[in-house]
């Protein structure tokens, strides 16, 4: 479709493209899209009106749970409870899932998200995104069950991300490709800006945070040592969607391994991991935890971390190969 066209019609296009692709998605992405407007307005005066700093509060994590992170979990659940497509709704904010009250029509589709990842550089003005993963509910009672929110990435129906960056742009995939918008502020659309948009099957850009160097096993150790051979530039942000935006255009790797201080990594499998190895793997790149597909993991936890190594199929490859030696 030509660029600039709008979300939504390129919503309803791809309805009339894809018979399976239900109406109910075009009415549920188009919520998502309006939250995402929500909070690229307050993502980006921050800075003037007094909702930065802490909120006193700590999430599941141990994290102090900044104001704007509250905001946007509350902007996500008023908004999208209202479409009577959602049984469930699971956020990093949120010890358990959100059920879907008896005042709203319920439906059958259970929604994840990091409502507000990388929030810790809200306050420097440094890129920040909202992470989404949405799946079919397995159960059939009046409430969702935890078996709708512990599925494996492979069987996500919808995932996307919406980057507040020098621009607020929303990338999703429903298993159609991978198709990016950017918003005009002027006129409040998320016009299309990249229709199906494919990672380079190598790029000349590694993420991963050095700081970390003396914790990492051998084979992270030997993978970086054989990148900044390869001359392979280093780029990390410290927000994994800004980092992981970059490198799906422009190519090259993201890895938070596991390491001595944490086993199982630092980012969490179901709505960070899960939903960007479905866009990448939609893009034509790979996403591991260093040994198998991240869509392949069965989850145990809601709030399970994973070690990510995402980005590129061949740097992927290349650095699965020196973990698994
Ligand atoms: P580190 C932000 O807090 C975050 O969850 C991701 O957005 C980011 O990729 C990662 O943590 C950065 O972690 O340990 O390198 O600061």
């Amino acid at each position: 479709m030509e660029l600039g066209t709008s979300f939504t019609q390129f919503l309803i296009d791809q309805q009339r493209k894809y018979p399976s692709a239900t109406g109910e998605f075009t009415s549920l992405l188009s919520e998502i899209a309006t939250a995402g407007k929500v909070l690229s307005r307050e993502v980006n005066k921050a800075g003037l009106i007094d909702i930065l700093g802490y909120h006193g509060k700590l999430n599941v994590h141990g994290e102090q749970v900044q104001i704007l992170d509250q905001f946007a979990n509350d902007t996500f659940i008023k908004i999208l409870r209202h479409t009577g497509h959602l049984i469930g709704i699971a956020s990093e904010e949120m010890d358990d899932p959100y059920q879907i009250p008896d005042a709203y029509p319920k439906g059958k589709y259970v929604f994840l998200m990091d409502p507000l990842d990388g929030s810790s550089n809200i306050d420097v003005n440094i890129s920040i995104g909202s992470i989404f993963s949405i799946y079919h509910r397995k159960s059939v009672g009046a409430h969702a069950t935890m078996e709708d929110f512990l599925q494996k990435g492979r069987d996500q129906v919808c995932a996307g991300y919406i980057i507040y960056g020098s621009s607020t742009m929303m990338v999703y995939t429903t298993g159609f490709g991978v198709h990016g918008f950017t918003l005009d502020p002027s006129i409040g659309e998320f016009l299309l800006s990249h229709e199906s948009i494919r990672i380079p099957s190598r790029g000349s850009i590694y993420s991963i945070n050095e700081g970390n160097e003396s914790l990492w096993g051998d084979g992270v150790r030997e993978y970086v040592r054989q990148v900044k051979k390869e001359g392979k530039s280093a780029r990390y942000v410290g927000s994994l969607v800004a980092d992981f935006h970059r490198n799906l255009l422009k190519g090259g790797i993201f890895l938070y391994p596991a390491d001595a201080k944490n086993k199982n990594g630092k980012l969490r499998l179901l709505y960070e991991a899960s939903p960007l190895a479905f866009i990448v793997e939609q893009a034509q790149g790979k996403g591991s935890n260093g040994h198998q597909p991240i869509l392949d993991i069965v989850p145990e936890k809601l709030h399970q971390r994973v070690p990510l190594i995402i980005g590129s199929s061949e740097d992927v490859e290349a650095a699965n190969a020196c973990i698994a030696s």
